[in-house]
């Protein structure tokens, strides 16, 4: 069973996308185990995109993200670091493909409305950077055992 750090960025709040979005993961058979909506600073901004300090794009970036609130998540489930990046659809919104959330949504590509993890640690220091222990609840989800 493996967590993921999702979270629906300032456009997708300020498009009133987040149920929509949420409701993907559900749909799914995901389980939500933590979700926060929430303004994150700047140090957080920068600590969750440290893979990208240097590039050019970095200083966007961390202004976009802290441009409002975001709705910050951690989900639950076999395998969904890579089933959540499938539904989410690519990083440029020219080769997000109809059916994914930013191929459905998205039209200019900074602005992707939702990130997740991309890989096992950097979904632990995400998720560490966003959520305690105690935040993330600990229960059982009525699900069948084929989702
Ligand atoms: P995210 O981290 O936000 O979930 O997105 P991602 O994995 O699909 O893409 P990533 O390569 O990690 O890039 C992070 C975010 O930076 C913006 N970006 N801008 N101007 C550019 O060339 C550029 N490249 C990336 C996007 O908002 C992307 O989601
Ligand atoms: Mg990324």
């Amino acid at each position: 069973m493996e967590r993921t750090f999702l979270m629906v960025k300032p456009d997708g709040v300020q498009r009133g996308l987040i149920g929509r979005i949420i409701s993907r993961f559900e749909d799914k058979g995901f389980k939500m185990v933590a979700g926060k909506f929430m303004q994150i600073s700047e140090e957080q901004a920068k600590r969750h995109y440290a893979e990208h300090e240097g590039k050019p794009f970095f200083g966007e970036l961390v202004d976009f993200i802290t441009s409002g609130p975001v709705f910050a998540m951690v989900w639950e489930g076999d395998d969904v670091i890579a089933l959540s990046r499938i539904a989410m659809g690519k990083t440029k919104v020219t080769e997000a493909l109809p059916g994914t959330i930013r191929g459905d949504f998205a039209a200019h590509t900074p602005f992707n409305l939702i990130h997740g993890s991309d890989g096992p640690d950097s979904a632990k220091r995400e998720i560490d950077n966003f959520f305690t222990e105690a935040e993330q609840l600990d229960y059982d989800k009525a699900v069948a055992r084929w989702i």
